[in-house]
């Protein structure tokens, strides 16, 4: 069946393969690619290449909010863009701001210089935020910025001048919308009847706008948000994801088109959701993702994304220049927010700040646009970003943000020879060639006499071939428990080094055991250690593992066993998985698997699932809990997995070892608000990541 539905979706997309009229595109990224909707991974990179190239982008948060600009009644909110939810605002009193929004300080060409000299080179704008208003004349509301004293097409307005300055405009739409009768669920204030509300006609009716955002502005990259809801299904997701790639094949598309969004961090969970890129929000994932995971930072400049007068904790310019690095150094791309007051006018901070930015990317850009990310886990004084270079060599930008008190960079592990030109400073390539000296598996390079870092000074260097770093080496073994024996293997990031390891918990020395090609046989448990070596000095960290040989889980014996495990639902607004034994179940019955189906309502409950699971074989087996809100999975005494709290969709993991037979289960569940979601999945003997199929639940 799947494979039917997707052949009937590629032909819609092919046939329907025609770009929106457009022929207009910045001559200094690479072309925008129409690609059908079930892509080759080389159809992808394609489509996603401009993208990728720019690393930088503007976002804009604006519309009526502007207006009480965090003010309502005479009190600070705080609220910005989301007033109408933080002070509970009807409908009814919010709507007519619509007849006061006037800004007559609205220079579309004006905003556009700005994010230009400060190199960026997409911009992202609310085409409607979760409060439902408009920024464009739309034909299907009137909740609108046509029916505003102002009266002007502003996406429209923005729009050429984009064109005009070779920026490429973005959109952002909000699936939350608080004002549109057929929107659900009515906030709690909010007493308009919702008998007459139509979720699917308020799906339709945002289908039918972005139809008109697609054919009117032909936006590069839709950026969903306000997916959360329940109302907004994995299944409403993936339509309308591929509704969007059917309308315009070259669009990108952000994972909050989806529910496979992981809270503020932004990445997509596994499990086949859409979306083209993660979404951190606020935030910067603490190390760079695995290549081809492509990402975009957005972040406010002080605090709040929509006008707040009073908000002046605004982040040094040097503070935001360091997160585009940090960010393109670990492959992301960075959105940086600015929220325009009820003029039209952005705030002068943030001009400021854009215009500081733009000094440095005036010299710098270069070490931005069109890299990626470091071949270093860590550097002590800054940042790394690279690019290919014609040759194959490779060129990388070490990014000085504190200099070396010794008067050196250290590039540890870095096995390359310098190649080009040597190393030198970027913004004055006639400061150099630097020296460069090998020191062990590290190069180093001498900074010039008396060079202050500043913001981030940066040098360039170029090396032959692809970087070659060597770090810690990986440990390779199945799972960290065994029954009887385990397989154990090494490998490093280059044959140029020797891997030593030791089994007692000391660490590798150069008479330590090396490596060869074959995996090594363990019986008993050991932590393991492990290290490179180059030329009999040691490189990188030691790599360490705890390997334990464990008894399996005992299987239970029971005289009858049907199939199916027992549930119970439990009412109330937990907020960690309780002890649902104490609380009087609101219902009970038998389930063929683990899912949600029993659900007694939206919110504010709790499930418990008990029965046995059947092990086909004895061995190691690992469990996958995916839950939203919190989970805990136990077999017999053993916390397999623990997932509780309140969180958003999150996946944990745990590894035991049972006896083939039937295991005493519980699995508890609860939902707090917002989404909900139970996936339970193992592996074991022979079988890959899968659902746990009936045939093991038994009762
Ligand atoms: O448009 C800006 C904000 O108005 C909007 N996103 C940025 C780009 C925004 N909406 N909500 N929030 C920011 C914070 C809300 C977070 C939560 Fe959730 C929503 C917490 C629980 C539900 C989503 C799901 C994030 C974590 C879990």
């Amino acid at each position: 069946m799947i494979a039917t539905i997707i052949s009937i979706v590629t032909a819609v997309a092919t046939t329907n393969a025609v770009p929106p009229e457009s022929t207009w595109w910045p001559s200094d990224l690479p072309p925008r690619v129409g690609t059908p909707l079930v892509e080759t991974d080389e159809q992808h990179d394609d489509r996603m290449a401009w993208w990728r190239e720019s690393r930088f982008g503007l976002f804009i948060h604006w519309g009526l909010y502007a207006i009480p600009g965090g003010y309502w009644e005479g009190r600070r909110t705080g609220g910005a863009e989301w007033i109408l939810n933080s002070v509970k605002i009807h409908p009814d009193d919010y709507m007519p701001l619509q007849q006061q929004f006037d800004p007559v300080d609205f220079d579309p060409m004006q905003w556009v210089m700005m994010a230009k000299n400060a190199g960026m080179k997409y911009i992202v704008i609310t085409s409607k935020h979760h409060d439902g208003f408009c920024l464009w004349p739309s034909e299907l509301t009137d909740f609108d910025v046509e029916g505003t004293p102002f009266g002007r097409d502003i996406l429209g307005e923005l729009a050429e001048a984009c064109r005009n300055e070779g920026i490429v405009l973005c959109l952002y739409h909000s699936i939350m919308d608080w004002t549109r009768p057929d929107y659900l669920p009515r906030r709690a204030w909010d007493d308009r009847p919702s008998d007459g509300a139509d979720y699917q006609r308020y799906v339709a009716y945002m289908k039918g706008q972005l139809q008109e955002l697609v054919d009117r502005y032909q936006p590069a990259v839709l950026w969903f948000d306000g997916e959360w809801e329940g109302t907004w299904t994995h299944e409403d997701g993936q339509a309308m994801y591929d509704f969007v790639r059917t309308i315009d094949p070259a669009v990108i598309v952000n994972n909050r088109v989806d529910t496979g969004r992981t809270g503020m961090a932004g990445l997509t969970r596994s499990g086949g959701y859409r979306g083209d890129f993660g979404t951190p929000e606020q935030e910067i994932p603490a190390t760079g993702m695995p290549f081809g995971v492509d990402w975009e930072t957005c972040m406010t400049m002080n605090r709040s994304w929509g006008y707040q007068s009073f908000d002046m904790a605004f982040k040094p310019t040097e503070d935001l220049v360091r997160k585009l690095v940090d960010i393109t150094s670990k492959g992301g791309n960075f959105l940086l927010n600015v929220g325009p007051d009820e003029r039209g006018r952005f705030p002068n901070e943030s001009i400021e700040r854009l215009a500081e930015i733009g000094d440095w990317m005036q010299v710098n850009a270069e070490s931005i646009h069109g890299t990626f990310a470091s071949c270093f886990t860590e550097l002590e004084w800054g940042r790394c970003t690279r690019r290919n270079l014609a040759d194959g060599d490779q060129r990388l930008y070490l990014h000085v943000f504190e200099s070396p008190t010794t008067g050196m960079v250290r590039l540890p592990g870095l096995l390359n020879a310098p190649a080009g030109r040597g190393a030198y400073l970027l913004a004055d390539p006639a400061v150099g060639p630097l020296a460069i000296e090998r020191d062990g598996a590290d190069l180093t390079i001498r900074l010039p006499d008396g060079m202050v870092a500043g913001i981030d000074t940066v040098l360039v260097l170029d090396i032959e071939g692809p970087a070659i770093v060597v770090s810690a080496p990986s440990i390779d073994v199945a799972e960290p428990v065994f029954l009887e024996s385990t397989e154990l293997g090494f490998s490093a990031a280059s044959d140029r080094v020797e891997i030593r390891y030791t089994l007692d918990g000391t660490a590798p020395e150069i008479g330590s055991t090396l490596a060869g090609d074959s995996p090594v046989e363990i019986r008993r448990s050991a932590t393991v250690q492990a290290r490179c070596f180059f030329d009999g000095s040691p490189v990188g960290t030691i790599a360490t593992t705890a390997l334990r040989r464990v008894e399996p889980l005992r299987a239970v014996q029971t005289l009858t066993s049907r199939p199916g495990l027992r549930w119970t639902t439990h009412l109330g607004a937990f907020e960690r998985v309780a002890d649902f034994a104490d609380i009087e179940p609101s219902a009970e019955g038998i389930a063929a698997s683990i899912d949600l189906s029993m659900q007694p309502r939206p919110e504010n409950f709790g499930i418990r699932f008990t029965g046995f699971l059947e092990a086909p074989r004895t061995g190691i087996y690992r469990f996958s809990l995916d839950s939203d809100d919190g989970s805990r999975f136990i077999l017999g005494d053993a916390v397999v997995v623990d997932n509780d709290g309140l969180h958003s969709a999150l996946e944990k993991n745990g590894v035991i070892a049972l006896e083939k037979g039937l295991h005493p289960l519980r699995l508890d569940y609860f939902e707090g608000t917002g989404q909900d979601d139970l996936i339970l999945k193992w592996s074991g003997p022979g079988f890959e990541l899968q659902p746990i199929r009936p045939e093991a639940l038994k009762r």
